[in-house]
């Protein structure tokens, strides 16, 4: 029986890979992935455990500029995912820029005093694996 366990939040901007990376996390494919932005519309909960440890990884909506309701019920399933985890997991595209909503979901992180893990996903779209750096 694990003796410890922790709750992830999986964050970033739309489409950038989260709930691809819940499914590799799993093994197995608990949460829908499309080519279409704002796939996830709520949370979705993987466990994975390795000995001891357990980890309960939550996917949640890509954070975006709300336009209509359903918007804002998805950032705030966003902020109501973060304000109950141990650690945020931020999934971002190999590009240089930092978008607002990646900052805000920072502020947020930095509101609730977590730690901050980036995984920078989508490499294989990097041909010079030294430009990641
Ligand atoms: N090239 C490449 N594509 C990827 C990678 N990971 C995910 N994708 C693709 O990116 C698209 C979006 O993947 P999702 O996992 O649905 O992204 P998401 O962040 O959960 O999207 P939302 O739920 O809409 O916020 C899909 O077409 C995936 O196949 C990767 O490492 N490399
Ligand atoms: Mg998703």
């Amino acid at each position: 029986m694990p003796t410890s366990s922790s709750f992830v939040a999986i964050v970033g901007r739309p489409n950038v890979g989260k709930s691809s990376l819940l499914n590799a996390i799993v093994g197995q494919k608990i949460a829908i992935v499309s080519d279409k932005p704002q796939t996830t519309r709520n949370r979705i909960m993987g466990v994975h455990t390795d000995g001891d440890c357990q980890l309960v990884f939550l996917d949640t909506p890509g954070a975006h500029k709300a336009h209509n309701r359903l918007g804002d019920f998805m950032n705030d399933s966003i902020r109501d995912t973060v304000s109950g985890v141990d650690v945020t997991l931020l999934v971002v595209e190999p590009t240089t820029k930092i978008h607002d909503q990646e900052r805000a979901l920072l502020d947020q992180a930095k509101t609730h005093h977590l730690p901050v893990v980036l995984a920078i996903n989508k490499i294989d779209t990097v041909e010079n694996k030294a430009h990641l750096l």
